[in-house]
């Protein structure tokens, strides 16, 4: 069994799949804490983990003047700067299964919790590959920086993807060698003892046990960056879908969920008011500005309170313009409305470019179940 070295796991997951292991945390712990604690974080493996031994790794990188570099995890933090980076990551299925209500769509299938927020320390990217020799020599023909892990399937083929080099080499782009998550060592899940994290990217691209970097003119070939990570037209289908047609996912749109209230939970009548709890997040680096919040469905809406730290409220000052890679966590009281019977609730999020969610899933329906971040609606019983 390949998967029998894998690690163990927190029993308040939600598994979606052992071999190989998909997790969630339930939606109302989630929030509970605005850096996901790593053991609660969730988990999206494509294949076993690898268990790496760091005295004998070594990170590859080809694509240089000087040929293809070898460095050890030691090269890494002892001869660059060590730089910590917020993040939220998720998963480009992140409340697939809500696609697959509208009709059935091809993947695991994740409630809103594919997604969770962290603290990632390692080397800047661009640092490294500065030192071992990038220059406008590279810059003239690259167009992508591949990464491989050293996970592998059963023909050796081990999991890829790559980023444009603009985002790479971006001073402005924080992507990350990264060798701790929430302060301590990667754990085994996350990708131990180096991924590569690529702030406001979606989490297909952020490649766990990192074992090889290739800066090329060419996007990874790896199944998961041509074939698989991709939005089409709702009007797309198995027989007629060509993966050439379309651009490999990378930013992510605007998200947001509630994780207090479950669907088709009641609440009681003599509560004089609901308090809604959730999180929203933007790709690219675009903070979130505001959550909309509707108890009818959407007919009349009320702007929630946004946390965006540890602290609560919106205490910590706002990132730099684009470089908003963490989440907001959100909660808004309401006053019950008078003799409902059942509230629809519903949030949704605005982004600082204005950007916002689309108000229901079949416009957005992929094959895929991709991309999936229509208003989130809660039906809550009052009895
Ligand atoms: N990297 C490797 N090597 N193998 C993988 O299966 N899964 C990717 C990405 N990096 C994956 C990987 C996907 S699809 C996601 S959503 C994120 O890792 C999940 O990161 P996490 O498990 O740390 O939450
Ligand atoms: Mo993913």
């Amino acid at each position: 069994d390949p998967y029998s070295t894998d690690p163990a796991r927190h029993p308040a997951l939600r598994v979606n799949s052992l071999k190989p292991f998909n997790a969630e945390s339930p939606p109302a712990i989630l929030t509970d804490s605005y850096i996901t604690p790593s053991a609660i974080f969730f988990k999206r493996n494509h294949l076993p983990v690898p268990r790496v031994d760091p005295k004998t790794y070594r990170l590859k990188i080809e694509g240089l003047p000087g040929g293809t570099v070898s460095l050890s995890l030691d090269d890494l933090k002892s001869h660059f700067p060590k730089h910590t980076v917020m993040a939220t990551l998720q998963c480009a299925g992140n409340r697939r299964s809500e696609m697959d209500k509208v009709k059935q769509v091809k993947g695991l299938n994740w409630g809103i919790a594919a997604i969770s927020n962290g603290t990632w320390s390692g080397a800047y990217l661009r640092d490294v590959l500065y030192h071992y020799g990038f220059g406008p020599e590279v810059a003239a023909k690259a167009r992508h920086v591949q990464f491989e892990g050293l996970d592998m399937d059963v023909t050796g083929t081990a999991y890829g993807a790559s980023i444009p080099l603009s985002k790479a080499m971006s001073e402005e782009g924080d992507v990350l060698l990264a060798y701790e998550m929430n302060g301590e060592d990667l754990p085994a899940d996350h990708g131990f003892p180096v991924r590569v994290i690529v702030p406001g990217v979606v989490g297909a691209r952020n490649v766990k046990w990192l074992g090889k970097i290739v800066i090329s003119e060419e996007e990874s070939q790896s199944h998961w960056q041509q074939n698989d990570y991709k939005g089409f037209s709702p009007g797309t289908d198995w027989d007629t879908v060509d993966f050439k047609s379309a651009p490999a996912i990378q930013e992510l749109p605007v998200q947001s969920a509630i994780t207090n209230l479950a669907d088709g939970s009641s609440i009681d009548r003599d509560m004089e008011e609901v308090t809604v709890k959730g999180y929203a997040w933007s790709g690219g680096g675009r903070e979130v500005m505001r959550v909309d919040v509707s108890l009818d469905g959407g007919k009349t809406w009320h702007v929630a309170k946004l946390q965006n730290s540890e602290e609560g409220e919106t205490s910590a000052p706002s990132p730099p313009f684009g470089r908003a890679w963490a989440w907001k966590l959100w909660e808004i009281t309401v006053p019950l409305p008078d003799g409902a019977e059942e509230l629809e609730v519903v949030c949704k999020a605005v982004d600082s470019s204005y950007n916002t969610q689309p108000d229901s899933v079949p416009p957005i329906w992929n094959l895929r179940g991709v991309l999936c971040n229509a208003w989130h609606r809660v039906r809550v019983k009052v009895i």
